[in-house]
């Protein structure tokens, strides 16, 4: 066997059937974080105590072994104003970095991170540019997503902000129709491609985000099971969060932080 099967072998989880290797789009080569350009020393992360735009640096930091501090901001503590005047764009999530550099931008942040985090042997950041591309193809419509959602955050009154929320995820609501597009372009068992992607782990996290119960507060708005209708994504998600590592971080946030925000993730 050569060394290039081995490492396509080393892609597949325990029990998934790899598919076929005739396939076009099979990757010839399992791709693998680059040691060198790692960033150094520590890095404190700072975000807000719930699973959104922060947590998906989160999470590759921890799968990807570094050494940080998961500084978990209280809105408390961002009111007081000295930690938004020391992030760059006055928001969170920032990493401080040990050269006493910031990084800033969620969706910069994962694709950096990634590039230093293996799963089974794969770099979440692929290195084909056209697959790196449909992942930021599809990240960015479920950017488009949330953002149909933060708009039902300025209205006040909870019924009509939870009608609102309801709607979008109605039949033929713009978020099902974002869905049903993203569901119609994920593969069969990954979102994109044959192989892990970064796509994957935030796909991951923000459906467990919109599943969490911080949306269907003060009133129920769209189901948590919402995700069953796109058997696709709901895999592909499943797939992710079934990862060994993933659910013992989840389990163990879970239990530190006693969040019911971290339940769903934590099963
Ligand atoms: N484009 C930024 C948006 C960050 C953002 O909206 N952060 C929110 C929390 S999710 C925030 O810091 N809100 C508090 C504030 O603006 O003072 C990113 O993706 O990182």
């Amino acid at each position: 066997m050569s060394k290039d099967s081995l490492d396509l072998d080393l892609i597949h989880e325990e029990g998934v059937t790899p598919k076929p290797k005739h396939e076009s789009s099979m990757p010839q080569t399992a791709d693998r974080a680059p040691k060198a350009q790692r960033p150094r020393g520590k890095i404190v992360m700072h975000y807000f105590p719930f699973p959104a735009m922060g947590e998906p640096v989160r999470l590759l930091l921890e799968l990807g072994g570094f050494d940080w501090e998961d500084k978990r901001v209280s809105f408390a503590e961002w009111k007081e104003g000295t930690l938004k005047k020391q992030a760059t764009w006055g928001q969170m999530p920032f990493c401080l970095m040990a050269d006493g550099t910031q990084l800033t931008q969620s969706r910069a942040m994962t694709k950096y991170f990634a590039h230093f985090v293996d799963i089974n042997g794969t770099c979440l950041f692929p290195s084909d540019p056209l697959l790196a591309f449909r992942v930021d193809e599809l990240v960015d419509s479920l950017e488009d997503l949330l953002n149909k959602l933060r708009k039902s955050f300025a209205i006040a009154d909870p019924k009509e902000k939870s009608d609102a929320r309801e709607k979008l995820f109605a039949a033929g609501g713009e978020c099902t129709q974002l869905l049903t597009k993203m569901e119609g372009v994920c593969g069969d068992r990954f979102l994109c491609g044959n192989q892990f992607t970064y796509g994957d782990l935030y796909f991951y996290v923000i459906v467990s985000f919109l599943q969490c119960g911080f949306w269907q507060d003060p009133a129920p708005g769209f189901s948590v099971d919402f995700i069953d209708a796109y058997p696709k994504l709901k895999g592909a998600v499943s797939r992710f969060g079934a990862l060994p590592k993933v659910k013992s971080y989840y389990s163990k946030v879970h239990g530190e932080t006693k969040s019911p925000f971290y339940a769903s993730m934590a099963k």
